[in-house]
């Protein structure tokens, strides 16, 4: 179903119009930069493991090796692949609205970097960051960068395990990234979700949140979620196809 260009018009409008903005993406916006999703199946070595079962510190105690494995192999994915044109759209909109004194928050789910690398700032990484690894005995943080992969698991210098700073199901998130989340969504009149199934709490309910709060809703994802049909304006197409037509309509380039 290919979207009309009355929708890509109305979406572009309500942006235009908005003065403050919360966009929360998830793991498809990074699909088109050759990462996998958590939904989509993964090819190879990876495609017998299913993340939701990997992504516990039950998986990282149960196997500390084969988790650790999973996440330099994500690190090493997201290292060598480039934004899309949906990161760098979200980060020139996130600048064009700065530019005029209003104000747009990012929330990620993802934990790949990529909207940072595209000039994305001040990022809400509610599930934490494959960038940074804490040591499971005095939780000091290091960047990965810096840790070398000589051993599965990462033994850490107090005797303990390296593990990512990743927010793992079961895990709550971190404080202040809820905090801000939260503060965004009380004061937004406009919720963006892209790339996202909706699927994962308590991300998910943030846009039944700002929409409660009186926000208008725009969803831009591949797929139906639950949340289409009650948005404003469901765009159904991939994020780095999508996110730079919107913001031609507007005169926005990235
Ligand atoms: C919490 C880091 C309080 C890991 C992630 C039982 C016990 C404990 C908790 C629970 C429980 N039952 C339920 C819960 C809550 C649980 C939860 O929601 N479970 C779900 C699965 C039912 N949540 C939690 O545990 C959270 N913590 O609740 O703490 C607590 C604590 C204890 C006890 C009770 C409560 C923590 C959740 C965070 C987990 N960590 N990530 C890692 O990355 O390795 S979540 C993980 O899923 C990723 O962050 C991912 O982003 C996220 C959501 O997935 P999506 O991003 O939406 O990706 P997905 O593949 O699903 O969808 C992609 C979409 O993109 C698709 O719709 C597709 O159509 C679309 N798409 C594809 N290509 C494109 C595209 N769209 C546009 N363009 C394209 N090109």
């Amino acid at each position: 179903m290919s979207i009309q260009p009355e929708q890509t018009q109305q979406a572009a409008q309500i942006i235009d119009k908005s003065q403050s903005i919360v966009i929360l993406t998830g793991a498809g916006v990074s699909a088109e930069s050759g990462l996998a999703t958590f939904r989509d199946p993964e090819e190879g070595h990876w495609s017998k493991y299913d993340p939701m079962e990997l992504a516990t510190i039950h998986a990282f105690n149960k196997d500390p090796e084969l988790v650790t494995r999973w996440y330099h192999w994500r690190f090493t994915r997201a290292r060598d692949v480039d934004p899309n044109p949906g990161h760098h759209a979200i980060a020139a909109l996130q600048k064009h609205k700065s530019d005029i004194n209003q104000s747009l928050t990012l929330i990620t789910q993802n934990v790949d970097g990529l909207h940072q690398r595209a000039g994305a700032t001040d990022v809400v990484e509610i599930h934490g960051t494959i960038h940074t690894w804490r040591c499971t005995i005095t939780n000091k943080e290091t960047p990965l960068r810096n840790l070398s992969f000589e051993h599965f698991p990462i033994p850490s210098e107090a005797g303990g395990l390296m593990r990512p700073c990743i927010v793992w199901f079961g895990e709550t998130l971190p404080q202040e990234a809820l905090e801000r989340s939260f503060k965004a969504m009380a004061e937004c009149d406009l919720f963006i979700s892209i790339g996202t199934s909706g699927t994962v709490e308590p991300a998910a309910s943030f846009i039944l949140a700002a929409k409660e709060n009186g926000a208008k809703t725009i969803e831009i994802n591949r797929d139906p979620t639950p949340n289409t049909g009650f948005v404003d304006v469901a765009l159904l197409g991939a994020s780095g196809q999508v996110l730079p037509q919107v913001l031609s309509e507007i005169r926005i380039e990235i």
